[in-house]
């Protein structure tokens, strides 16, 4: 549902970023932050508990440039991943353009990860998406961690289509934007489609 105001020539994109609790969707989010433009970005907004988990979502809006005349201002969400916030989840969904599941990669979350994935197929058809059509980049995060399991196996256990996936620490910034660009690539091309 990618908002195109002809008048004042502008585009506009939805990107969530999805996940289970913890495994760093606010922390990619803060490294963009960081390393964008004043002049590119507006307002990091975080809506957190005292315990600086994501209460509703995080909010960040991201101007990506021209595109034909037209400026394309990417807005990136998080959603919160703690199992009983699933009525924040599913409305932040409301009008993507494109996800991002970011997955942990520990040991430990395999089964964390499996269900949120789960829960998003689920979430985006009540919303009334397809996981299979819409742009989507699958994100291996917590490659820095020496518990972190092999590629193979979260891949495996964790792609749905053979969507692009990227090997990334948002910890130290590795990985974050090469993310953001696959998943604003896709949806730019499917915009040209349409
Ligand atoms: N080692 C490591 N820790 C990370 C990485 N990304 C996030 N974290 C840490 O994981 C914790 C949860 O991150 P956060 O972004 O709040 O997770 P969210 O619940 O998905 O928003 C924080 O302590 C982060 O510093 C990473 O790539 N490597
Ligand atoms: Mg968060």
């Amino acid at each position: 549902m990618t908002f195109i105001n002809y008048a004042a020539r502008e585009i506009n994109c939805k990107i969530v970023y999805y996940g289970p609790g913890l495994c760093g969707k606010t922390t990619n989010i803060q490294h963009i932050y960081e390393k964008t433009n004043p002049n590119a970005k507006g307002k990091l907004i975080s809506l957190a508990t005292e315990t600086d988990r994501t209460l509703f979502f995080d909010f960040l809006p991201l101007d990506l440039g021209t595109i034909r005349g037209f400026r394309t201002r990417f807005h990136l969400y998080t959603v919160p991943g703690q199992v009983f916030y699933d009525a924040s989840r599913k409305l932040i969904l409301k009008g993507v353009d494109g996800v991002i599941f970011v997955a942990d990669s520990q040991e430990a979350r395999l089964e964390a990860n499996i269900e949120a994935v789960k829960n998003l197929q689920a979430n985006l058809k009540a919303q009334g998406y397809d996981i299979q059509k819409i742009p989507y980049i699958l994100q291996l995060n917590k490659r820095d961690l020496a518990s972190a399991v092999p590629i193979e196996m979260l891949l495996k256990h964790l792609r749905v289509k053979n969507e692009p996936y990227f090997e990334a620490s948002a910890f130290k910034g590795v990985g974050v934007f090469d993310t953001l660009k696959a998943v604003a690539k896709l949806v730019l091309n499917d915009l040209k489609r349409t």
